[in-house]
């Protein structure tokens, strides 16, 4: 199994390719990586942090790719710095990924309600498109009510899951908060909305997103049910989450989620 990750490098702050490489290997799956920027921390939280974008490079490092006759079995988009590069991962997908291949679209592009620095309307819209393209997408809640034009934060979730069924048949949208909980609503292959509930930890956790997005992947990469992968993923990422609450000082270096693999791929091979 060979999955492309198409996603930022943030130096520090452990996110997107710091997070998906190690997870993907763990889970016993080739991940190639196409690096959309290079960043000398994440931008959540940190100051004066330095952004380079790789869009440039693509051009031609998809022509050699080209040459080598590669193609994949999986393509997951993260972080993608520029409207220009969301074309970029439609083209990807069209060229590279095999005809019975699957395509997960992360919309990283904001939290707590609002967009991330660097992205707006524009941004969304274009989101939009390459979402229409996907088998899968993972928007946390905020990234679901902008793809939805709903405001935040969605007084009804059904009504949300149907909006952005009309953009792709299986969204699984995360970080739904419910008094102590937090869940993942998912329409299943009948077309059904269903939740997976796990305890909610206080606090923003830069990177958990990524996390849970990497499993999923790496257990779909596995063999496994969207349903299995889901709860496979949550339970990863919520372990990892309540264990950086209490261990991680300063939250904007990422979870703690190493300690958690073992756990994780048991679950994953048992
Ligand atoms: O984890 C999401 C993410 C990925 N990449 C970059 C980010 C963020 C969130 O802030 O800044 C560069």
């Amino acid at each position: 199994m060979r999955v492309l990750a198409v996603n930022d490098i943030s130096c520090i702050g452990k996110c997107s390719l710091s997070v998906t490489l190690p997870v993907l290997s763990a889970c016993g799956v080739t991940c190639d990586v196409l690096p959309t920027a290079l960043l000398s921390t994440h931008t959540g939280g940190f100051e004066g942090y330095t952004f380079r974008d790789l869009t440039g490079d693509i051009e031609g490092i998809l022509a050699h790719w080209k040459t080598l006759g590669v193609s994949f079995d999986a393509v997951y988009s993260g972080y993608l710095g520029s409207e220009a590069q969301i074309e970029i991962v439609q083209k990807i997908k069209r060229d590279f990924l095999k005809k019975d291949g699957f395509f997960v679209v992360d919309p990283v592009m904001g939290d707590s309600g609002s967009l991330y620095a660097g992205f707006n309307d524009g941004y969304v819209e274009k989101m939009r498109a390459l979402c229409r393209e996907a088998d899968y997408i993972l928007p946390n809640l905020t990234e679901a009510c902008y793809l939805a034009d709903i405001p935040y934060p969605a007084a009804n979730t059904d009504e949300l899951l149907q909006k952005l069924r009309e953009l792709c048949a299986r969204p699984v949208v995360t970080g739904i908060l419910e008094k102590e909980n937090i869940s993942i609503r998912y329409t299943n292959k009948e077309g059904v909305t269903q939740k997976y509930t796990s305890e909610n930890v206080e606090g923003f956790f830069c990177g958990a997103g990524d996390v849970f997005a990497s499993a999923f992947v790496g257990a779909l990469a596995r063999g496994k049910s969207e349903e299995t992968a889901i709860r496979l993923a949550a339970d990863f990422t919520s372990a990892s989450i309540r264990r950086s609450a209490k261990e991680v000082a300063d939250k904007r270096y990422g979870l703690n989620f190493e300690a958690e693999i073992f756990t994780f791929l048991k679950n994953l091979n048992g």
